[in-house]
């Protein structure tokens, strides 16, 4: 919860008790607080997303929830704006979260996607007008995240080959009982299901064989799903060279 009028003061609960530190995200003199949480990292724990509600140069300040401290600060819109609005949720499915970020009343009226390193990956235009301002959303997650670590695979054609298509970690930690399964969308237009290799304390291997029929780079899909409905997304890629005799 953020005051959205200065001086900007966020406080965490939990079942209705404060949680950690009152925070102050912004200086004394600087606006009020638009709020969001996002697990970045996939693994269940949250950091708290500061916005400022108005004025040029609005900050985006990340906050560790427990210490109150500010672990960094950036501009993520351009500097005429006035303030900024927040959302965070897991956008293309790896476990991981994305931030939503975009102008208030007199921005550019963009919406900005950005990764866990604060770059920009997308940017779009809701609606054919600028300058009105919005508030953005993004849907939640269910359950724990399992975040997904995809991988370069190199392989020759022509040769049928075993190889880990995806690592996958379940913040939930190790499962009772295999209740896992993997598909693979192998890019040449065939789809099969991996072999769901439990590493330990959450951790998946996702192996399979292949063989491609011809050289090039294909976009692997692996897509770990759960009984209960949960699933990830890693997006591996396959480089398969020309066998040579
Ligand atoms: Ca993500």
């Amino acid at each position: 919860m953020g005051t959205l009028t200065p001086p900007a003061r966020i406080r965490a609960f939990d079942d209705g008790f404060p949680y950690g530190p009152a925070i102050a995200p912004f200086s004394p003199d600087g606006p009020g607080a638009e709020v969001a949480v996002a697990d970045l990292a996939g693994d269940g724990h949250g950091v708290i997303l500061a916005g400022g509600s108005a004025g040029s140069h609005p900050q985006l300040a990340v906050v560790d929830p427990l210490s109150g401290s500010v672990r960094r600060s950036i501009e993520p819109v351009p500097t005429q704006a006035n303030g900024i609005r927040l959302a965070a949720g897991d956008l293309d499915g790896d476990g991981r979260d994305e931030v939503v970020v975009t102008t208030a009343w007199g921005g550019d009226g963009q919406v900005r996607v950005l990764n866990q390193k604060f770059a920009t990956v997308d940017v779009f235009t809701a609606y054919p007008w600028s300058d009105w301002g919005m508030n953005v959303a993004a849907a939640s997650r269910i359950g724990f995240p399992i975040a997904a670590d995809p991988r370069t695979l190199r392989l020759a054609a022509r040769k049928r080959t075993q190889a880990i298509v995806a690592h996958f970690r379940d913040a939930a930690g190790a499962a009772p009982r295999g209740g896992f399964r993997a598909e693979i969308i192998w890019g040449d237009g065939t789809t099969w299901d991996g072999t769901v290799l439990s590493r330990g304390a959450g951790v998946y291997d996702v192996r399979s064989l292949k063989r491609y029929a011809r050289p090039g780079r294909y976009s692997v899909t692996v897509t770990l799903k759960d009984e209960g409905g949960r699933s990830s997304r890693a997006r591996s890629v396959a480089l398969v060279r020309r066998l040579h005799r």
